[in-house]
């Protein structure tokens, strides 16, 4: 076998849980991070991360030795590198954090190596990534100078693993493989084929890189359309939950669910390297982003108009993940609102959130987390921000006396 040991590049909810399906099929992994409490929690085989499963996998990899975690990459046969790509001020790709791995990677590799690069990134980021190795090792030939003959081989594999599913998806999912040359993108199907059950399929590394982002910004433009649909039908004053579900009978119509907003750091990031890339022609794209930024906004509105009729409203947050039964908050929609009602309400919001035990640091001031019983008992009006299933099973008689304010259609759906 071509790959004893693979080093993972990045320890967060795509790579933790990579080297842990490779450790699974007894490879030896070497873990990088330049977190060190990461690194030490994995190290104990804990884990610093929430995912369903990943806590058991992980334990048992390190008990077994097929993992260990480090601060300084070693010597492997094949490096993945899954680091965040946010984007910068203006929508900007932030290259940075795969500029840092491959550099650090680049001393360490070897003649055969394998780089493959699952992290989002914009179109031509692989190759620029190679040129970075390539830069540090004058001693080695890369894929862009020396084609199919060359020392390393590098390839794009986006993850595409939907969080709260991700031990399952890692498994099951098709993957887009995306050599630099056909050798490149055959050894990385090599590598993949470990754990992977599902088809590797081959392209290019620009067309992976595109895939990606099309299959995010396609769910995007997807949602803006239900978001748009329901600010419409609030004004013409339809129900807009039981307009999408009437016209999803029809065979060929498939309209997603408008919410609170886009959250998390895929969806809500991801188009925007498409629009930097080609800023002419994404124009339904970029609007799809805008549509959805600006939901939050509408929401809070709606809100401040139903608080108008008490004189010190209490509101009450339900929810403040980015979707449901997960306990992340980043980049979520959710948590936006309830800090710009508290700036309006100040000492008198109550957040729910039934996964996480405190509030991240910038909301503790300005909003008490409290438990849903005391939160449906003291508040006038309740803002349903994600369908956790807690919430679903609240008795409706509970909120007869209460403003509701149901942004995910819960109680409509229910
Ligand atoms: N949302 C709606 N209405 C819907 C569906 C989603 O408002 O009908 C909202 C959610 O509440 C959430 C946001 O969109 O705030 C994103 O949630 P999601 O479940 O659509 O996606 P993510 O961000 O958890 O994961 C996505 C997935 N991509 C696609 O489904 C095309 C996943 O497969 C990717 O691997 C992941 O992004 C990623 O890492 O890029």
């Amino acid at each position: 076998m071509e790959f004893e040991t693979i080093s993972v590049i990045g320890l967060g909810y795509i790579g933790l849980p990579t080297a842990a399906a490779f450790a699974a099929r007894r490879k030896k992994v070497i873990g990088v991070d330049v977190n060190q409490h990461a690194v030490d929690t994995i190290n104990r085989g804990e884990i610093h991360i929430v995912e369903p499963e990943l806590d058991m996998l992980v334990q048992a990899a390190v008990t077994q030795g097929h993992l260990t975690a480090t601060t300084a990459p070693q010597p492997a046969d094949a490096f993945l590198i899954a680091v965040p790509t946010p984007f910068s001020d203006g929508y900007k790709p932030d290259l940075s954090y795969i500029e840092a791995a491959s550099r650090a990677v680049a001393p360490v590799l070897k003649k055969g190596d394998l780089v493959v690069l699952e992290s989002t990134s914009p179109v031509g980021a692989t190759e620029q990534m190679a040129a970075w190795m390539a830069e540090l090792r004058p001693d080695l030939t890369f894929p862009q100078e020396a084609g199919e003959a060359s020392d390393i081989r590098v390839a794009h594999c986006p993850e595409r693993v939907l969080p709260g599913h991700v031990i399952r998806e890692l498994v099951e999912n098709d993957r887009v493989i995306g050599g630099m040359t056909r050798r490149c993108g055959e050894a990385a199907r090599e590598l993949y084929q470990i754990f992977v059950r599902g088809e590797c399929i081959l392209t290019n590394a620009r067309t992976a890189e595109m895939c990606k982002l099309t299959e995010n910004a396609s769910r995007d433009v997807g949602i803006a359309f239900a978001n748009e649909l329901s600010l419409i039908c609030d004004r013409l004053d339809i129900n807009v939950w039981e307009l999408i579900r009437l016209a999803n009978r029809h065979p060929r119509v498939n309209i997603l669910q408008p919410g609170p907003g886009v959250g998390g750091h895929c969806i809500a990031v991801d188009p925007w390297f498409i629009v930097d890339s080609a800023p002419d022609e994404a124009r339904l794209i970029r609007t799809a982003r805008i549509v959805n930024d600006s939901k939050p906004h509408w929401v809070v509105e709606r809100v401040e108009r139903a608080a108008m009729r008490f004189k010190e409203p209490v509101i009450a947050c339900l929810g403040l993940a980015f979707k449901a039964d997960i306990d992340d908050l980043r980049e979520s929609p959710a948590v936006e609102i309830a800090a710009d009602l508290a700036r309006r309400h100040p000492g008198c919001v109550l957040a729910i959130e039934p996964n996480i035990r405190e509030l991240p640091a910038h909301l503790r001031d300005a909003v008490e987390l409290c438990a849903l019983n005391e939160a449906l008992l003291r508040a006038d009006v309740i803002v349903i921000l994600v369908d956790h299933a807690p919430f679903k099973s609240v008795d409706p008689i509970r909120l007869q006396t209460k403003v509701v304010i149901d942004t995910r259609g819960m109680l409509a759906r229910a």
